[in-house]
């Protein structure tokens, strides 16, 4: 489940990593399986999207949910980050970014470090983002776009908007955007179900409205080193969580209780 040298460069190079396959269709059913009771129980890490009233981002997984506890510390995660970071880790944020059929909305141009730092007081960029496609991501559905490269010019320079979207957000202005993408292109990360991906915490990037019938949810799983850690609390735990506790690396198999029992 390790990295090789060519996945490492590639991630150096161009600040993200898409590796296709890397769940198993049983595995990426039971994780939607748990979906309809999450997004169901009113919990306040529910976001609503602002028009059209369903769930936008589904917060504090992990805190809710024994399957989503098992996969924030499942080895095909896990052991990648401890290639890239090989330090202690915490986890600071667990979601399901839902984007659902015709009515999920953008996610502005932005980089996570903005709001890592300016909401969290994180200091440095070291965090990494780890997606796991929950359905099939196509042009269409509203994937995510990434500038390859990006996160080498360090920061962009960022503001917060809070009217966009029902998630307030750290974004970069379009002039920086345009910019970078004249220098560096555009791609968008798009894979089968089960692809996961890694990226960057200074990497711009974002993603469009998903206009298309088909639904596009994506998990996410954010670690940070301990080291690094926050310094304010004004977010609630469910966006940035204060449990220090190391992250450490669960059995292979710790998806096949749930499986086996389905
Ligand atoms: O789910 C998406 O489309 C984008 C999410 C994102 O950019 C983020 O969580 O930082």
């Amino acid at each position: 489940m390790k990295l090789n040298p060519s996945q490492i460069d590639t991630l150096q190079n161009q600040g993200f990593l898409v590796l296709p396959e890397r769940f198993s269709e049983e595995e990426v059913a039971l994780i939607q399986s748990q979906m309809p009771m999450l997004l169901d129980d009113h919990h306040p890490g529910n976001v609503i999207e602002k028009e059209s009233g369903v769930v936008r981002t589904a917060m504090g997984l992990h805190l809710r949910n024994e399957v989503f506890a098992q996969l924030a510390n499942h080895p095909k995660l896990i052991e990648p980050a401890f290639q890239i970071r090989p330090e202690p880790m915490y986890i600071q944020q667990v979601k399901v970014n839902v984007k659902a059929a015709f009515s999920g909305s953008i996610w502005q141009w932005h980089y996570d470090f903005a709001t890592h730092h300016e909401e969290d007081g994180v200091p440095e960029p070291l965090a990494l983002n780890l997606h796991i496609f929950l359905d099939d991501v196509n042009h269409y559905n509203g994937p995510l776009y990434f500038v390859p490269g990006s996160h080498r010019h360090g920061e962009h320079g960022a503001w917060l908007d809070d009217q966009t979207t029902s998630y307030p957000l750290w974004i970069v202005e379009n002039r920086i955007v345009e910019k970078l993408i004249q220098q560096n292109g555009i791609q968008a990360a798009t894979g089968e179900k089960g692809t996961m991906l890694i990226f960057y915490d200074t990497l711009l990037h974002g993603s469009p409205n998903n206009m298309s019938p088909w639904d596009r949810a994506i998990f996410s799983l954010i670690l940070n080193p301990i080291s690094n850690a926050y310094q304010k609390t004004d977010r609630p735990d469910y966006k940035h969580h204060r449990d220090l506790t190391p992250v450490i690396m669960s059995d292979p198999d710790c998806l096949s209780l749930f499986l086996h029992s389905r």
